[in-house]
């Protein structure tokens, strides 16, 4: 059976990072690895919550896992907690990455403009040159300005026009450019306005072509959606379909979760009820 490593924090609230990318994998029919990052008592969006930082226990994975003798045939990296893990992950990308596994990397940073509470300079400078070793990003409209040098209310400005999408693919063309090993960037969160209607989008941006998928947008933003969207991403590239394939199944698992999540003004910090619908995600590909 195929395994995915798995760099993300454990959150006991709200439905992201490892309790988003376990029962994704898991139902995909590949096996689970995880590495924390950090252990929360709720993700960071919470008014209090309790963070147990697990930079200095990092290390401690990569030597065990060395010494049993594992591979992974892919690596998947989420929240980290702060510039200093950076490091810790470029050490197990030294020592796991390989040029046949899918490196998937979610600079998770910030959204909607704003940065998460463990943003730093710091952060985005290590992230710009961790991003260069991935096969493929997930970065949200607000992370890719961040990792473009682009202000993002100066991107946003621009949303009414018909070639919005186009200069959101330039920025992200740019990131590939940049990297001997990227092949696909996929932009979530692209918010428009067409007709005095808004649509939320995500745009799959390679080196030859570009794919762009929109919905209308309920106006909620719910904790862990990009996580879920990006656990799909990785376990469809390690499973060996398409970018295109891939998001068409991000979309049809969340899509009707994030609709029913707003109907129900399920409060956002909690997450959408995904568990509902994993077994959108089961196909007769599974045990590829
Ligand atoms: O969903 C991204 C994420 C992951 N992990 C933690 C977070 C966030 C976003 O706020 O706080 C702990």
């Amino acid at each position: 059976m195929k395994k995915i490593a798995l760099i993300n924090d454990l959150s006991g609230f709200g439905r992201c990072s490892l309790t988003a990318a376990i029962p994704v994998i898991s139902v995909m029919g590949m096996q689970a690895c995880p590495f924390p990052t950090a252990v929360l008592t709720a993700q960071t969006g919470f008014q209090s919550y309790y963070c147990d930082d697990f930079t200095d226990r990092m290390d401690c994975f990569t030597e065990q896992w060395k010494q049993m003798g594992v591979s992974f045939d892919g690596i998947y990296s989420g929240y980290l907690e702060g510039a200093g893990q950076i490091e810790k992950v470029l050490r197990f990308l030294d020592e796991f990455q390989t040029e046949d596994n899918i490196y998937l990397a979610d600079p998770v940073m910030g959204d909607h403009g704003e940065p998460y509470t463990m943003h730093s300079r710091e952060l985005v400078q290590g992230m710009k040159q961790l991003i260069k070793r991935a096969d493929a990003l997930t970065p949200n409209l607000t992370e890719l300005c961040m990792l473009a040098d682009i202000e993002y209310n100066a991107m946003v400005s621009h949303r009414m026009e018909e070639n919005y999408v186009n200069q959101i693919e330039v920025a992200a063309r740019d990131l590939i450019a940049g990297s001997d090993r990227t092949k696909y960037i996929v932009v979530t969160g692209i918010i428009r306005v067409i007709d005095g209607k808004e649509y939320i989008g995500n745009l799959a941006v390679s080196k030859q072509d570009s794919f762009y998928v929109e919905n209308p947008y309920t106006g909620m933003g719910f904790s862990g959606t990009g996580d879920l969207f990006a656990s799909v991403i990785s376990a469809s590239l390690v499973k060996g379909l398409s970018i295109r394939k891939a998001m068409e199944k991000a979309t049809y698992f969340l899509q009707e979760a994030i609709e029913e999540a707003s109907a129900e003004q399920i409060p956002t910090v909690h997450g959408v009820y995904f568990e509902k619908y994993l077994s959108r995600l089961l196909s007769e590909l599974i045990f590829l």
